[in-house]
Formats: C-alpha cells, sequence, structure tokens
C-alpha cells in the first residue's frame, strides 16, 4: 500500500515534471531526467499535433543503471495502457489507438516512465483530436462484415453518407476483393463484361454512367455514376449493390483505393471510405433418408428446408428437393432449421435441428405413413370411407401405395395408421 511518504514524493516528482515539460518544448523534445537515471522523449505526437485516425504515442526511454520497468500511457489524467518497450530499437517504445474513441479538442497526453526500483520520470504533452475525416461524405459497404457460406451467395451494398454535403451528385469509386475467395455475378447480362447493380440513388431514368466494370479476374470494380437532371443532388442511401459468389474460404477484405465525388458544378469534393469484409465460412449440411411405407421404390418425397432467426439454406437454391429410389436426401443450410418431408396421400414427418457451420447432421430414417387422402392432415374415417368407395375402381386418387390398383393394400395400411395426424416425428 502506499504510503504518505510516497504521495508527497510522488506529488513533487509529478511537479518536477511539469517543469522539465517546459524544458522539453524549449529542447526540441529532448527530455531531462528527473530521477538521476531515467531519459526519455515523446517524438509522437509533436507539440499541439492535430491527431486523425490512428493516435500513435512513440518514444524513447532509458535508464542505463536500473533499466526501464514500464511505460505507462495517460491521456487527461487517466491511465489507458502500457506501451510496448523494446521495439524497434532497444531503448524505444510505442503505443497506439483509434482516435475516434477520443472527443475532437484538445487532450493531454502524459508518459509515465518507470524504472526497475520505482522512480519515474513523467512527460507531457499537449495535442488535439480532429476526427473530421468521419464528417466528410463517406462511401462505406453495409454489412461491414458479410457472411457467406461456402459457394453461396450474398450481397454487399455501397452506401453513401452525404454528411453535411449539400450538393454532391456523382461518385466514383474503385473496389478491390480476392478474386481466389468471391466473385461478382454480372448484373446486367445484357451488357458485355461484368457490372455491379445501380442502387435508389440513381433512378433509372436520372442517372448517367460513366464506367460501370469488374474485372474478375483482378479482384477489381471500377464504378463512376452521376445523378441527371432533374434530379436532386444525391442524399443518404444506397449507391450500388454487389452480388457476390462465393469461390473460396476465408475472410476477404473489400478496400476502396479510389474515391473521388463531385458536386453540380464539377468541382472535386472531398470524401472518405469505410471498406469492410466478407466472410466465407464453412456451411452445415444435413442428411437423411426417407421410407415411403408400403413401397420400395422411395423417389418423388419432397424434402423442404426452413430456417428460423439467422439460419440460411444453400442448397437446395428453392430450399425443397425430391428424393431418388433410395429415398436419400442432403441439404446445405445452418441455424435452427425444420426439414418436412412430404408425398401425397401420405402424412409428412418433420424434424427440427440445429446446425452449426461446417457441421454435418444425420436426422437418420424417417417413415411417411400412408392413408392421409382427404387432405384434413389425420388418417381417419374419411379416407378409409374414401378407399372404401373407389374400391377396385379405376379412381386412382385412392391408390396409396402408387402400385395402380386400389385394393387391400392401401386399405389395410390406412386402417393401420387410424388416428394418426400430422406431422409425424422424423423417427415415429
Ligand atoms: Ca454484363
Ligand atoms: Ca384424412
Ligand atoms: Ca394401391
Amino acid at each position: 500500500m502506499h504510503t504518505q511518504p510516497v504521495i508527497e514524493r510522488k506529488a513533487h516528482l509529478i511537479a518536477l515534471a511539469a517543469l522539465l515539460t517546459l524544458a522539453l518544448v524549449f529542447h526540441n523534445g529532448l527530455a531531462l531526467a528527473q530521477s538521476a537515471t531515467i531519459t526519455g522523449t515523446i517524438d509522437t505526437p509533436a507539440e499541439g499535433a492535430i491527431v486523425s485516425g490512428t493516435l500513435i504515442v512513440e518514444g524513447q526511454a532509458n535508464d542505463d543503471v536500473h533499466g526501464i520497468e514500464r511505460v505507462e500511457i495517460w491521456i487527461d489524467n487517466t491511465l489507458e495502457g502500457n506501451a510496448t518497450y523494446g521495439a524497434p530499437t532497444a531503448d524505444s517504445y510505442h503505443w497506439e489507438t483509434d482516435s475516434t474513441l477520443y472527443a475532437d479538442g484538445a487532450h493531454d497526453l502524459a508518459v509515465k516512465i518507470y524504472n526497475t526500483i520505482t522512480e519515474t520520470l513523467t512527460l507531457t504533452r499537449a495535442f488535439s483530436i480532429d476526427n473530421a475525416p468521419q464528417d466528410l461524405p463517406t462511401v462505406s459497404v453495409y454489412p461491414v462484415d458479410l457472411q457467406l457460406p461456402e459457394g453461396g451467395t450474398g450481397e454487399t451494398e455501397v452506401r453513401i453518407d452525404v454528411m453535411d454535403a449539400s450538393n454532391l451528385y456523382g461518385v466514383e469509386f474503385e473496389m478491390t476483393f480476392d478474386p481466389a475467395l468471391l466473385q461478382v455475378v454480372d448484373a446486367d447480362p445484357s451488357t458485355d463484361g461484368v457490372q455491379i447493380a445501380l442502387g435508389p440513388l440513381f433512378p433509372s431514368d436520372q442517372h448517367s454512367v460513366g464506367i460501370n466494370q469488374v474485372d474478375n479476374a483482378a479482384g477489381h470494380i471500377i464504378f463512376g455514376v452521376t445523378r441527371r437532371s432533374p434530379a436532386p443532388p444525391l442524399v443518404d442511401g444506397v449507391l450500388a449493390r454487389i452480388t457476390w459468389q462465393a469461390t473460396g474460404a476465408g475472410e476477404c477484405d473489400l478496400n476502396f483505393p479510389y474515391l473521388k465525388l463531385s458536386d453540380t458544378s464539377g468541382f472535386e469534393v472531398a470524401g472518405a471510405t469505410e471498406g469492410g469484409s466478407v466472410s466465407i465460412v464453412p456451411v452445415g449440411q444435413i442428411s437423411g433418408v426417407t421410407n415411403v411405407q408400403g413401397r420400395t421404390d422411395n423417389s418423388g418425397v419432397q424434402v423442404c428446408v426452413s430456417h428460423s432467426g439467422d439460419g440460411f439454406i444453400l442448397d437446395p437454391p428453392g430450399a425443397c428437393i425430391t428424393t431418388d429410389a433410395q429415398g436419400s436426401f442432403t441439404l446445405f443450410a445452418q441455424g435452427t432449421v425444420t426439414i418436412k418431408a412430404s408425398l401425397a396421400k401420405y402424412l409428412n414427418s418433420q424434424a427440427s435441428v440445429s446446425v452449426a457451420p461446417g457441421e454435418a447432421v444425420d436426422l437418420g430414417t424417417t417413415l411417411l405413413h400412408g392413408g392421409e387422402i382427404t387432405g384434413d392432415g389425420c388418417i381417419n374415417i374419411f379416407d378409409l370411407v374414401y378407399i372404401a368407395a373407389r374400391y377396385r375402381g379405376t379412381d386412382l386418387s385412392a391408390d396409396v401405395n402408387g402400385d395402380g390398383q386400389v385394393d387391400i393394400l392401401d386399405l389395410s395400411m390406412t386402417a393401420a395408421n387410424f388416428g394418426m395426424c400430422a406431422p409425424s416425428a422424423w423417427t415415429e
């Protein structure tokens, strides 16, 4: 615990440090040690510097006698963390953070250097933060990190926030992506080459395209479009939409290496960009088998998948597939999903499962029970009456097992299932 003498001594040192800081200002950043052995400097930020983007604090700290124990970074009398010490040179320290964590305006930096016998040297510096780039019209991607299943497709919007710019009319940007992971799906098949889709900020009869060109081999998009009179200047919204086809797995950065904004007079307006990414994740897999009661051929069962929440279905695209003669199927989906197997004149079977990315779930075999002809969801007296009325007749709407006859096989199956209602649990 601290004792009173220590506190007094620290107060004394802080007062001394304040004087030393004045000396530091007048001696071109060269600090004087308040202890006999610690020396140090703040090289970045410079006194009075205006910082935006990344706030970097760097300098030198040295104690040839006792060695340096740690270098603390204080901003506005709050300890923000310890700098890394000893790189890139033995005596240098480094610390950095996002300047937007701090409000615009004046701030006080203090660097407290400790040696191994807990003596300190405190260096201080006044600087300002101006996160002004945040106030520029900004072109960005949404969502910032799009999640795509392997082999799947998805959409990134390119949005603009016009901030205070009231006279913006045209936008030209370039975007880069990793062509090993993503390809752009052509939004305009009637035009040669690959294009991205214009967003609603460019009404169909009130815009002019300078360029809209995708190089899928290079991973490069160029887009230059303006509004056209009588359209008013741009407001916040969607400039363009990019449909991606995932062709690999991993994280793909979306960067804007180029941006130029024009106002209605053809003057350039300063702008900012915020890139993003697309994460291509392994997809979940669901497999199972459907057996159809009274049949040896299990084909023709429709298996459909639906999801809740933020789950998704990758394959089949229409969310339904039809089984083969073995009755087996495989779906690609994840999240909390419901699988329903159905066939006319049979009760459907249903299962709900949670499938994680990359997980393979085997539902096992379900049996579809025959005899639900009347469409009320249950096998009951109405179905038996229906079959009996057509027994050995030509109306095959009562042919449950699909053998081309309405006979004792259909009637017995239905009678044995009497009282059952849909849906059947998968494993019943
Ligand atoms: Ca095209
Ligand atoms: Ca029925
Ligand atoms: Ca039959």
